[in-house]
């Protein structure tokens, strides 16, 4: 199944970097009204040709590919999805259907796409390409949820969209293949105009683009997220939501560390790692993936709160790594936590999210050994008929979140 890495992955980084990274958030000396920084030109309907001027100050002098692509790998990320191009229509490669693009409209010039790339085949992760098909507001006839009109967004006329899409939309995504990405991240949302816009002849074409160049790309449901086609690969959830139940197809949830994807410079709602971490275990244990993102600075750092979480996930993660990759949901319930079972379904993965007491009882289960996975401490067992009750050892609780590993049988 061509699914399987990601089905195996359960996380991954999403980057949010372009022009939008520069006024972060902040427009006019005041915090744009949007908590989505990059949304700042639609929030502050900035006019194009202003939007424009931020690419003549585009040239992030600490981005360095191999930095970034290391700081996902030592998260414990198995893939990495970066912004192509964002609904502001700023492509970070060299793109021949638009101008609008790093190497001929900003001084930095680099192949961002490509440098990500090699730096991803390196560190052994993933590589994936979000792609806003629907939202282009450079003025190509794509400029939906920007013109505004009397208060309220005027959309373009069908023939304009058109446009957009046989010009630059089908000719982009066709660039794109050739970087031979694991996975095309569109974008829609619950708008009726999605539905007008993106038909299900459009998504449709745009799957077949992709599949005549790749037997192995993925696509997600976001293509159209009302009602996207059969022949998508696997389901993107809303922002920072974690589902009760699973999905008939492989799924993931994208969240924020703060309230924003572009880098903010004046959100402070940064989550602490715990939160994410339940996150992380909150989605494993539903069999879904977290793709959790960074907005990287105009400048192209990691903003120091992000590097902090994405540090002390990988620590937590280094220590547990067996009950959330490859692992199956399980459904297997217990009062203060969430489990996950390995593939072979032997081994039940118990994590300790709330404290209820320091015995455990498994309900018509018999255990054959127990150890806190990460230190490889033993629970003590006592096997009854109606099921395992489990001792976790007073140590296991100073552990943050704690796992422990059940061996069943
Ligand atoms: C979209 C983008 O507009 C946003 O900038 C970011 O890239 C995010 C990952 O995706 O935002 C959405 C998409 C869907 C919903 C809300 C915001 N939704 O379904 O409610």
């Amino acid at each position: 199944m061509k699914t399987e890495w990601f089905t195996d992955a359960r996380f991954g980084m999403f980057i949010h970097f372009g022009l939008y990274s520069i006024p972060a958030g902040v427009w006019q000396g005041r915090k744009t009204g949007f908590p989505y920084a990059e949304w700042i030109q639609a929030a502050e309907k900035i006019p194009r040709k202003e939007y424009r001027k931020l690419a003549a100050q585009f040239d992030p002098a600490n981005f360095n590919a191999e930095q970034w692509a290391e700081y996902a790998a030592n998260a414990g990320m198995k893939y990495l999805v970066v912004t192509s191009k964002h609904h502001d229509g700023f492509a970070l490669w060299p793109s021949k259907a638009s101008n609008f693009n790093v190497a001929e409209a900003t001084p930095f010039k680099r192949d961002i796409l490509g440098e990500l790339k090699e730096a991803c085949r390196k560190q052994g992760l993933r590589f994936g390409l979000y792609y806003s098909h629907w939202l282009d507001w450079e003025g190509t006839g794509g400029d939906i949820s920007f013109r505004m009109e009397n208060g309220e967004y005027v959309h373009p006329e069908m023939s304009e969209f058109e446009k957009y899409w046989e010009n630059k939309c089908l000719p982009q995504i066709g660039e794109l293949m050739v970087y031979d990405p694991d996975l095309i991240w569109f974008d829609t949302w619950d708008d009726p105009y999605s539905l007008k816009y993106i038909t299900s002849e459009k998504q449709e074409q745009l799957i077949s683009l992709i599949r005549s160049n790749s037997d192995k790309c993925l696509i997600n449901s976001r293509i159209q997220l009302t009602s996207p086609s059969e022949n998508v690969d696997f389901i993107s959830n809303h922002d920072n939501a974690f589902p009760d139940s699973g999905e008939g197809k492989p799924w993931e949830t994208s969240g924020t560390m703060n309230d924003s994807f572009g880098y903010h410079a004046l959100d402070f709602e940064w989550k602490n790692t715990e939160t994410l971490i339940r996150n992380l275990i909150h989605n494993a244990s539903l069999g879904g993936n977290y793709q959790l993102n960074v907005g990287p600075t105009g400048a192209g750092a990691f903003p120091r709160p992000a590097v902090k979480r994405l540090n002390e996930i990988g620590a937590w993660l280094g220590a547990n790594r067996e009950s959330i990759y490859t692992t199956r949901p399980s459904n297997f319930v217990f009062d203060g936590g969430k489990a996950t079972a390995s593939k072979d379904g032997k081994t039940l993965f118990l994590h300790m999210l709330e404290r209820k007491g320091n015995t455990l009882f498994l309900p018509n289960l018999s255990a054959k050994r127990a150890v806190v996975l990460e230190t490889g401490q033993e629970a003590a067992i006592e096997n009854t008929v109606k099921g395992a009750r489990l001792t976790i050892p007073e140590q296991a609780f100073r552990l943050g979140v704690p796992v422990i590993a059940v061996e069943t049988g």
